[in-house]
């Protein structure tokens, strides 16, 4: 035994001994984590969405635009699909460091930026015509230098996520009253738990990255979504019917953190910006696209769309005080930047 072991045993030390002499020239860290890349800077981007979404699909294209247009210098690995946890766990990697980009709602970002949640507001904006004017322009900037204060940096352009539809398992939502008692699933922000309360459901907070199987266990018997999510996540296996409500528009913040962005030299901030502000506009392209063909996809699956009357579920928030208490919280000079791009709400 002791003769077999020898020879590999000697192998073993030259090749350490090897290895060692070579180490002052080739850090052995480099070696063994990262053989093939010469990159100056590789970081983390992380997201909740499915690989079938536009948010994935475009954030990955603009990662290789910039791995290629850096020179192999800047290397972003992608974590899609919540592989790193839910929103609230990427949110704190995010501050910490230990991920440097990441897309979340503002509304979930609201936790950590109060103004965040604003383009929320239940019935805010009437259709897109509204919606990116306010973003790209006055309410957006607003947002955005808030963000900035707690140590992350926003890019200029939001991305898509969309209109909220509202689906179940139980029952069709049809009026304003179905949702009474109703369980649903919402996101963790306190704009979404406020808003389905004044409805007089019973809302509960649960990161995407637990929906299906909440939905499928009926620990809910519900959720809002907009369609694009609701079909890359495949909810419709688990849910019947779709209220279409239009009830709030959501978008994503592409965030760094402020400090690993800042540590990049200014070429390739300016390069890893434009690439992802230009990737925003494919895919707010691509949603729109799909908010006009995935109905009669999901129809196909089985799911029953049901139309609502938008009027009747905003006089209920209305008459409950939703919107004069959510004025009061973010204040007159965030109130007055969004009324400026929808109209009054009171
Ligand atoms: O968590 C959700 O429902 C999702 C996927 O729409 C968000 O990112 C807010």
């Amino acid at each position: 035994m002791s003769q077999t072991r020898q020879p590999s045993a000697r192998l073993h030390a030259i090749s350490r001994r090897a290895l060692l002499a070579g180490s002052t020239a080739l850090p052995l860290v480099a070696i063994r984590t990262r053989p093939a890349s010469a990159a100056q800077f590789t970081y983390k981007y992380a997201n909740n969405s499915p690989l079938s979404h536009p948010l994935t699909i475009r954030a990955t294209e603009a990662i290789k635009r910039i791995k290629e247009k850096s020179g192999g210098r800047m290397d972003i690995q992608i974590f899609p699909n919540n592989q790193l946890g839910g929103d609230t766990d990427m949110l704190s990697q995010l501050r910490s460091g230990a991920i440097q980009f990441f897309t979340l709602s503002g509304l979930i970002l609201s936790t950590l930026v109060p103004v965040a949640s604003i383009n929320g507001i239940g019935f805010a904006f009437k259709d897109y015509g509204q919606v990116w004017p306010a973003m790209d322009g006055a309410l957006g900037s607003y947002v955005r230098d808030d963000i900035h204060k707690r140590g992350l940096y926003a890019f200029a352009k939001q991305w898509d996520n969309g209109y909220r539809q509202i689906t179940s398992s139980s029952k069709p939502i049809k009026t304003p009253e179905d949702l009474k008692g109703f369980k649903i699933r919402v996101p963790p922000s306190p704009l979404w738990t406020s808003m389905f309360q004044a409805f007089g459901a019973s809302p509960t907070s649960i990161n995407f990255n637990e929906v299906y199987s909440a939905l499928q266990t009926h620990l809910v018997d519900g959720q809002e979504n907009p369609l694009a999510i609701i079909e890359a996540a495949k909810l419709y296996e688990v849910q019947k019917y779709l209220a279409v409500t239009n009830h709030m528009w959501d978008g994503f913040w592409f965030l760094a953190n402020s400090k690993a962005f800042d540590a990049l030299p200014a070429d390739l901030r300016t390069l890893v910006e434009a690439e992802f502000n230009a990737s925003a506009l494919d895919e707010r392209a691509d949603i729109a696209k799909l908010n006009s063909s995935l109905q009669g996809a999901l129809q196909a699956k089985g799911l029953q769309f049901v139309q609502t009357d938008a009027a009747a579920f905003r006089a209920v928030l209305k008459k409950s005080g939703f919107y004069g208490e959510w004025q009061k919280k973010y204040g007159a000079a965030a109130w007055g930047k969004l009324e400026a791009a929808v109209g009054s709400l009171a």
